[in-house]
């Protein structure tokens, strides 16, 4: 199974790749009245033709390519990071917004009054347990998430904003683990690699930037930051170093685009036949 081509490894992947939202049916959410909490209309409803997932990396600076970015029908960025300042390199356009959950939790991230996350569809995880005891998840998560999701649901019912289930998690570490010899380590993919996942399930083509890095590659963590360090790039908690193993083998575009724009065509999985 290590050794799939490039077919079947999408091919893999599409069928058991899964979007799934924590949607009210499951305890302990059901007692707590989550299916009137989550918005009505699901992410799997969203559909796009051509889409860009935006990675933080350092390497985004001095891309110039925000244009090209803002192009896409719909834009995925993560976490904290912002267009405002950057627009020539990664566009204004944001459609989704991926955070963990350190995001909606520790107070400098000003969850409830950024602008960086209003306007956008918001999907939020944390890992739970490779278990899936979503009870266990309730009570402990990494972060605490769930208190400030109900928060922001009530305060904010027409924005989209989700709470990624644990098992569309862990199912892309088993794909992960299944597609490397290797013994991955027992954390949780990066939000980048969800992200792109997402993008496969939603979009027609998807076009990522600074996932596998370009000849601009660099120790910085973060286009909006100062801060260096490799793992950012490679991974240290997350398997990192495995995802970008994988998403090279789906590269549809061309070395060179790899090499000056850090980009990757990928197939969504409506576009894959099997
Ligand atoms: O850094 P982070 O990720 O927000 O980056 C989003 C995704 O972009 C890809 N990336 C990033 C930097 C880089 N040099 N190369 C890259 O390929 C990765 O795919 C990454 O997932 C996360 O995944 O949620 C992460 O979040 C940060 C942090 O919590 C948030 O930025 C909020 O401040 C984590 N860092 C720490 O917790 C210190 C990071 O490990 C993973």
């Amino acid at each position: 199974t290590v050794h799939r081509s490039k077919v079947q490894l999408y091919c893999d992947m599409k069928s058991r790749t899964k979007v799934r939202t924590v949607d009210g049916t499951e305890e302990p959410f059901s007692s707590l009245g989550w299916d009137q909490l989550v918005p009505l209309q699901t992410v799997q409803d969203l559909h796009y033709q051509k889409c860009a997932v935006v990675m933080s990396a350092g390497s985004m600076l001095r891309s110039a390519l925000g244009r090209e970015i803002d192009s896409h029908d719909a834009v995925l960025r993560f976490n904290a990071a912002p267009t405002v300042g950057f627009e020539t390199d990664v566009g204004n356009k944001t459609t989704i917004r991926i955070i963990n959950s350190q995001i909606v939790s520790k107070r400098k991230h000003q969850f409830s009054s950024s602008p960086l996350y209003e306007g956008v569809t918001l999907l939020v995880w944390d890992p739970a347990s490779y278990s899936l005891n979503l009870t266990k998840w309730f009570q402990k998560p990494d972060f605490n998430l769930f208190s400030a999701y109900e928060r922001r649901r009530i305060q904010r019912p027409e924005q989209p904003f989700y709470v990624l289930h644990p098992q569309f998690i862990w199912t892309l570490w088993d794909l992960i683990q299944n597609n490397t010899e290797d013994q991955i380590q027992p954390n949780p993919p990066s939000s980048g690699f969800m992200g792109i996942l997402l993008m496969m399930s939603l979009c027609r083509d998807v076009s990522v930037y600074e996932f596998l890095p370009s000849t601009r590659h660099t120790s910085r963590c973060h286009y909006y930051e100062r801060n260096f360090d490799s793992a950012c790039t490679f991974g240290a908690y997350h398997p990192l170093l495995y995802e970008k193993l994988l998403v090279q083998r789906l590269n549809e575009g061309n070395v060179d685009e790899l090499r000056t724009k850090g980009k990757v065509r990928l197939r969504g999985f409506s576009a894959v036949q099997c």
